[in-house]
């Protein structure tokens, strides 16, 4: 559990479950997934990434580093995706999202959070994003203001102004997304869902990731299993509510 102490405190007099999140972003789908499994109510509070509605005073004072998602339930401020959906399982009732080794579940929530800079985000950016997602100089210059963390300074300094990102960090992107997705797809075989038979925070913490990567043009031909364990959340309610209908083709954005 990652809980903030806001600087933005009209927050803290929010009542229930709160959520700042992008349609697009995987984190964000997550989190929405998993409400959405659980069977919870939630308020909406949509930033538009594209519009770079995160970079302001008034969210920067919520989620520190300007990043979505960010849940706040009834006035305490949670963040990192993976952190969430393992908080949302614990807290409330609901069908539980978690597999008899939660050992090994957990593992995969960390892997998919340990991946996310490395290797998710510069491949997203480089593929697809950083033209789209261009700040302005003004947003630029307030950007650097409001941002304190040193990784994600780096990260965007890699696509601000005339700077593009490298082939070797699309390269060093690529080798750790193939090293991941071979894991996923020998875990996969014979089984319905990560953990096995039973659906877990495991697959909702990765669905999202396979929906971006593919997004962004990753050939997914030599993962037989991947495929098919992905296309069967075309099936699952919190799939078109979480990710589809505020994505529906991530290749398009
Ligand atoms: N580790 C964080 C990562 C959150 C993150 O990077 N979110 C992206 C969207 S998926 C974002 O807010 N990007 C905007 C930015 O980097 O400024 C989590 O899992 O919640």
């Amino acid at each position: 559990m990652v809980v903030i102490s806001p600087t933005n405190k009209s927050v803290e007099a929010f009542e229930g479950l709160h959520l700042y999140h992008g349609a697009i972003s995987n984190c964000s789908m997550r989190v929405r997934m998993t409400l959405i499994e659980k069977g919870l109510d939630w308020t909406s509070h949509h930033i538009d990434l594209k519009k770079k509605e995160n970079i302001t005073d008034e969210y920067f004072g919520i989620n520190p580093k300007g990043l979505v998602p960010t849940l706040v339930d009834n006035g305490v401020v949670h963040v990192e995706s993976n952190d969430i959906i393992d908080y949302l399982d614990e807290t409330y009732p609901g069908p539980s999202l978690r597999a008899e080794n939660n050992a090994e579940m957990m593992e995969w929530l960390h892997l998919a959070a340990a991946i996310h800079v490395p290797a998710c985000k510069p491949y997203v950016y480089a593929t697809k994003i950083a033209k789209k997602i261009q700040k302005t100089a003004q947003e630029q210059e307030k950007y650097d203001a409001l941002q304190k963390n040193d990784e994600l300074k780096s990260f965007h300094s890699k696509h601000a102004g005339s700077a593009r990102f490298s082939t070797s960090d699309l390269e060093k992107a690529k080798a750790i997304l193939g090293a991941c997705f071979t894991k996923l797809e020998v875990t996969l075989e014979g089984r319905d869902w990560i953990m096995g038979d039973r659906f877990t925070l495991a697959d909702i913490s990765w669905i999202p990731l396979f929906f971006v990567i593919d997004g962004c043009g990753y050939s997914f031909e030599a993962f037989p299993n991947i495929k098919r364990w992905a296309a069967a959340f075309k099936n699952k309610e919190s799939y078109r509510t979480g990710v589809l209908k505020w994505c529906p083709d991530f290749s398009k954005v």
